[in-house]
């Protein structure tokens, strides 16, 4: 019983200073609508899941202590069994609600999460996102501009983010704001995200991508909507334009630090498995 109670207290220990971590894990404080949804998904699957592994332990312990070897009872012969319907039906059913428990939300949230909600009070604003290695390249088509390794969006209103890459596939994923997408060189994926106040979020490159990957991290800013459109007037006052001399030097494989250009650079036009780059 000593050597029960050691056990016992190694596996609670680390259980209850882990529950203590919650405040780092962005996942768990979600600033927007997508990142919400996606929470409350978690933690659904999570309950169930956790349902599953209680039972299983649980049976696992009783079995094991009420049927364990018992001097009076040696050499004890156990009949032939073959079949029983009541216990088979059971944990066939069982598995099948948990299933259906976890796949309806599952793929409700995944179609609800593809549009920027109908009952949105403005229209999304579109931003292309281009990862490139190892950067991120941010255009704006209907303001004109273009930011690299950060991001300014308007606080409350849905952003779709059109996604491209140039050089290998990527994946862009701010958690705060919501699940991971990929970017792909020839495949156009999209994103909505959207946060709820102003606000700085980390968003981070989450496709490891060779040597510079660690750095390939961008902070998307988030603003009050008149504030917003300030910064996007101020940059294309007081900005100087995106040359193509400076944009081919953005492709090159490299780190950099945040840039801001008074116009923007197209996306690059699409093929499949190849990027044409004018
Ligand atoms: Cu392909």
């Amino acid at each position: 019983m000593r050597r029960f109670g050691k056990l016992l207290i190694a596996t609670l220990v680390p259980v209850l200073a882990l529950t203590g971590c919650g405040q780092n894990i962005q996942v768990f404080h979600p600033q927007g609508p997508v990142a919400k949804q996606e929470l409350d998904l978690i933690l659904w699957s999570f309950a169930l899941m956790f349902l599953v592994v209680l039972a299983v332990f649980i049976l696992f312990f009783y079995v094991m202590i009420k049927y364990r070897a018992k001097p009076e009872n040696e050499g004890y012969e156990p009949p032939e069994i073959s079949g029983n319907r009541k216990l088979e039906t059971i944990w066939t059913i069982i598995p099948i609600i948990v299933v259906i428990a976890l796949a309806i939300p599952t793929v409700a949230t995944t179609y609800r999460l593809q549009k920027p909600p109908k009952n949105a009070s403005k229209d999304p604003l579109v931003i292309n996102v281009t990862s490139v290695d190892w950067k991120w390249l941010f255009s704006y088509p209907k303001q004109g501009i273009e930011t690299v390794n950060y991001v300014v969006i308007p606080a409350g209103q849905p952003v779709k983010f059109e996604q491209n890459a140039i050089g290998p596939m990527n994946s862009f994923w701010v958690p705060e704001l919501g699940g991971m997408e990929m970017d792909m060189p020839g495949r156009r994926l999209g994103l909505w995200l959207q946060a709820n106040k102003p606000g700085d979020y980390l968003g981070r490159s989450a496709n490891f991508s060779g040597k510079g990957f660690a750095h390939m991290t961008f902070h998307v800013i988030s603003k009050n909507p008149n504030q917003f459109n300030q910064w996007a007037q101020q940059v294309k006052s007081t900005k100087s334009p995106l040359t193509k001399a400076e944009y081919k030097t953005l492709l090159k494989p490299g780190t950099t630090g945040r840039h801001t250009y008074s116009t923007n650079q197209p996306p690059p036009k699409m093929e499949h498995h190849s990027i044409t780059v004018q």
